[in-house]
């Protein structure tokens, strides 16, 4: 299982000096390294500002990250400076998914997702491969197909199993984290959940079996033989408020080490909700949890969603707490992932408010993000700079 690409984070407890040393070498990185994109180091690669998200964490290790709209990066130049200057690893908002690259049966559309990733390598950053199997954004030809009939099981299994070695035999050796299947466990709304808690009406799993899982993951490890190999999904960090759904991954994932199947990690994706409960020792316990059977961990994608009033730049959340919740939960997210040494990298859903998925999904609600529609930082990004930023200075009294 991969690790050539992978970060290896200190555990919590640093040398002294160290920090010391740490702390002085930021405070000359933020005086000398004024701009970003445009600055070149010895090597030619861009380099970030000295105080933004992506160079503060990586002086513990830490990769942050975001979902990137392929739409806007390289278009929209306040956008894409921003994409390049504070995040050091990225994930493709849509353009890996399947409708994307295979629109027409046998013919693949690389172009975007061979954009970001060439854009990551130009800007340091790791590439989070999002997602080889699941039941949404797949291509129309495939789902009519297995519809009218005229793709059996046997052929389905055949294209999922081409689909995963092509798409990552395409990008071999480019990619850090693969989210190898996303989503194939069952909440408590769910009707079907099989035994174990896989959801017995996942597209995949009612027309091919759960055995499916292990298989992608086996697919995916023959085509990258070096990346991460992740399951992505929500809710499994005790955000439903029994921690039910943890536990169904935590036993299968578990089950799968033990058979040896190469899964890596699991990504936990950190979509909540001011108007529900969060518990932040849950939070890390359960990442904990994952991480002490040998698997890293990521937060993939992350945002924190609130009911808002006014629309652009102008959405506020209409509950004045609201908007201390919002970076506060954030915060408590990011805190867990770092007090978890097996946590390599914390990734938001998207750059700004006026590009999130949240609006079309969850009607009224939006304030989701680290930036406003106007690309302005909002509490919450400085609140996870502060966050880390004291990380560093949390020995200072020391000397
Ligand atoms: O953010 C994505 C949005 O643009 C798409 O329309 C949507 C389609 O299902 O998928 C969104 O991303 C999802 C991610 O791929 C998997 N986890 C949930 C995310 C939010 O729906």
């Amino acid at each position: 299982m991969g690790t050539t690409l992978s970060t290896s984070r200190p555990r919590p407890g640093r040398p002294r000096s160290r920090v010391r040393l740490v702390t002085i070498g930021l405070a000359a990185a933020i005086l000398a390294v004024p701009s970003a994109v445009a600055a070149a180091d010895d090597a030619g690669a861009p380099q970030a500002p000295g105080d933004s998200l992506r160079a503060i964490a990586a002086r513990e290790g830490l990769r942050i990250g975001t979902a990137v709209d392929m739409a806007k990066l390289g278009t929209d130049t306040a956008y894409t400076s921003v994409v390049a200057d504070q995040f050091s690893v990225v994930t493709p908002e849509n353009v890996m998914k399947w409708d994307a690259v295979e629109p027409t049966r046998g013919t693949y559309d690389w172009q975007a997702a061979d954009r970001l990733v060439s854009f990551a390598e130009q800007h340091d950053q790791l590439v989070r491969g999002h997602t080889l199997m699941w039941h949404n954004q797949l291509p129309g030809w495939l789902t009519s197909g297995v519809a009218d009939g005229s793709i059996g099981t046997a052929e389905l299994r055949d294209i999922l199993h081409q689909h995963v070695t092509d798409e990552v035999g395409h990008f071999r050796g480019r990619i850090w984290q693969w989210d190898v299947a996303n989503e194939v466990f069952a909440n408590s709304w769910d009707s079907h959940p099989l035994a174990d808690g896989v959801n017995g009406d996942d597209f995949w799993v009612q027309h091919l079996g759960e055995g499916v899982i292990a298989d992608v993951f086996r697919w995916a490890h023959q085509a990258d033989p070096k990346a991460l190999l992740m399951y992505n999904d929500y809710n499994i960090t005790g955000e439903d408020g029994t921690n039910a759904k943890f536990q169904a991954v935590y036993d299968f994932v578990k089950r799968l080490r033990a058979q040896g199947v190469p899964i890596d990690g699991i990504g936990e994706q950190g979509h909540l909700d001011t108007q529900y409960g969060f518990d932040p020792q849950t939070f890390q316990a359960d990442l904990q949890a994952f991480g002490d059977l040998g698997l890293k961990v990521a937060v993939t994608e992350a945002d924190v969603r609130t009911f808002v009033s006014g629309t652009g730049a102008d959405e506020v959340p209409t509950d004045q707490l609201a908007a201390f919740a919002q970076p506060y939960e954030f915060s408590a997210m990011l805190t867990g992932c770092r007090l978890v040494r097996q946590c390599i990298s914390f990734t938001a859903w998207g750059v700004d408010d006026g590009d999130s998925w949240i609006p079309n999904t969850f009607s009224g609600e939006g304030y989701g993000l680290l930036y406003d529609a106007r690309l302005r930082p909002k509490q919450a990004y400085f609140a996870l700079r502060q966050d880390l930023l004291l990380g560093l200075s949390a020995h200072r009294t020391d000397g």
